[in-house]
């Protein structure tokens, strides 16, 4: 090998773009050094190439397990040029420099998510040692050895080789993304090694998220703080759906708000089988309801709470067509009919062509998302200050409770839905949280007050006169009945009360409702919301 000669490392798996890269280098006089399957698929492209082995004596052996971790490979690509004895020793053992080395690794995450599934002993045999070994050994020497780690940079790396002016700041950037890169595989293998363990369904005992940057934000909560999006690689969550993966069809760039607002109201629609629509203003739901006819249950759901609605973000689990996108358009306030209802964000699952049409109408600003149910059984974290704090997400379904009655009174079937239906609803407010539901239709809400009694006033205030003989849900068991909320949601004229049980003075709610002939019904659900 010459000395000062302009020499490449390809070694990739996913070998897109593989051409244009190949034909890019040897244009620029770089002579390329490759691995079986990127040297054959080279050659195949019409690009001349030198085998590894060639270069290092030795086979490709132990089934691929061995093929570049040589110090003929790592001398040419560790050596510091700066050092005269580090130059001396690689001519010495007749040792050429690489100047870019680009590698991607075996595709472990993509074979171990597969839907077919993988044997152990197949999982092992894709997790790349001598890949991320290439990259990390470039990335440290980023100084003189290009690393690319991503086809999409593959335009990019020719123009700045092609460019008289060596740039630092583009070196260190492509070492940053190696470094991640290997980073993010690295805790994909450890994640899938513990789910191999005996161990593997607790949470895992240390963890990297491996979070991507998917955008960065104007700005975050406030104006004056900075913010961006990432996304959640863990093995856990490949395909999962979510806010995180929605399509954006139009609109104003989402905010950081926004996506909270878009989540909170995805993940609430998402619980419901029958067409529902969901209303979310600041994280909770102010209006959510259920009906065979979407347009009603839309209708249904404004008036729940027409004010807070009125800028918030409506959801739905069908798809939007035609008459839907024109009623979100061109639905009244029910509070002042010469105002039509505004919305920052509008999430479905689907829509049909001329649905999307006209709910992007004349408006650049309308937010239209289609979004894929979540799956099940993620891990959802939460900030403390110096660590995070993780709980599987939260799946009970309405199959997933069973109802008992408590009190003397046996609830009627249609009693029963609504506290299913308002049960539904409490999941997705913010503790302390209260709902009152009737016939599919939530008629109020409180949310976030310290006391629970405060919510209940506030879902009281809000259901006015038809929470009589309507269903109330409570996230968590009432601790004083008497004293407070249980027994003034019966003197208010609650049919049926819904709450987990589980406090030591559980026969004091009983009591309560037995005296105002009151159903009361405990979830038995764990409440983890707290
Ligand atoms: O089996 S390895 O862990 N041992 C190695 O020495 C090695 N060198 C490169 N995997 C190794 N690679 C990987 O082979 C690269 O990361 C790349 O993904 C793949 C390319 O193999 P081929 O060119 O034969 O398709």
């Amino acid at each position: 090998l010459l000395a000062g000669h302009k020499q490449a490392l390809i070694s990739l798996s996913d070998k897109q773009d593989l051409s244009l890269l190949g034909d890019g280098l040897q244009g620029l006089g770089y002579s390329i050094v490759s691995t079986g399957g990127t040297a054959f698929a080279l050659e195949e492209a019409g690009v001349s190439v030198t085998k590894v082995e060639e270069i290092t004596h030795f086979p490709e052996m132990l089934d691929g397990r061995v093929k570049t971790l040589h110090p003929s490979i790592h001398g040419g690509i560790l050596a510091r040029r700066d050092h005269n004895h580090h130059m001396e020793a690689l001519s010495r053992y007749n040792i050429g420099t690489f100047d870019i080395v680009v590698v991607n690794l075996y595709p472990f995450y993509e074979k171990v998510t597969s839907a077919n599934g993988i044997t152990f002993e197949d999982g092992i045999e894709n997790i790349d040692i001598g890949g991320p070994t290439l990259i990390r050994a470039a990335a440290k020497n980023h100084k003189d050895v290009l690393v690319v780690v991503d086809h999409k940079d593959y335009p990019a790396v020719l123009e700045f080789l092609q460019g008289k002016q060596d740039n630092q700041h583009f070196r260190r950037k492509l070492a940053w993304k190696a470094f991640q890169h290997v980073a993010s595989y690295d805790s994909a293998v450890s994640e899938w090694l513990w789910k191999q363990t005996e161990d593997g369904d607790k949470l895992l005992p240390s963890f990297t998220v491996p979070l991507s940057l998917k955008c960065t934000l104007r700005y975050g909560e406030n104006p004056h703080q900075k913010a961006a999006f990432y996304d959640d690689r863990s093995l856990s969550l490949v395909n999962a759906g979510g806010i995180a993966t929605a399509i954006q069809h139009h609109g104003k760039e989402m905010s950081y708000n926004n996506y909270l607002d878009a989540d909170a109201a995805w993940n609430c629609v998402s619980e419901f089988k029958n067409p529902t629509c969901v209303i979310v203003k600041h994280t909770n739901p102010c209006g959510v309801a259920s009906r065979q006819d979407i347009l009603e249950a839309y209708r249904l759901a404004v008036k729940a709470d027409p004010v807070s609605a009125f800028g918030g973000i409506v959801a739905f689990n069908t798809i939007v067509d035609e008459d839907l996108a024109k009623e979100i358009r061109e639905f009244r306030s029910p509070r002042d009919g010469s105002i039509r209802m505004f919305y920052e964000i509008v999430v479905a699952p689907k829509y049909t062509e001329k649905g999307l049409e006209i709910l992007c109408g004349k408006s650049k600003t309308l937010r239209i998302l289609e979004a894929k149910k979540s799956e099940k059984g993620m891990l959802s974290l939460r900030q403390v200050a110096g660590g995070w704090l993780a709980q599987d997400s939260d799946d009970l379904t309405p199959e997933d409770i069973k109802f008992t009655v408590m009190s003397e009174r046996i609830p009627q079937e249609a009693e029963l839905q609504d506290a299913e239906f308002a049960w539904l609803c409490v999941k997705h407010v913010k503790s302390n949280a209260i709902v009152i539901a009737k016939n599919n239709c939530m008629l109020g809400m409180g949310s976030g007050q310290p006391n629970r009694v405060e919510s209940l006033r506030i879902a009281f205030r809000k259901a006015g006169e038809e929470a009589k003989g309507a269903a109330l849900a409570s996230d968590a068991f009432f601790p004083f009945a008497w004293k407070d909320a249980v027994e003034e949601a019966c003197q208010n004229g609650i049919g049926v009360i819904a709450e987990p049980g589980g406090s030591i003075r559980d026969g004091d709610a009983v009591d309560c409702c037995n005296k105002y002939g009151v159903s009361l019904v405990f979830t038995n659900a764990k409440n983890s919301k707290q």
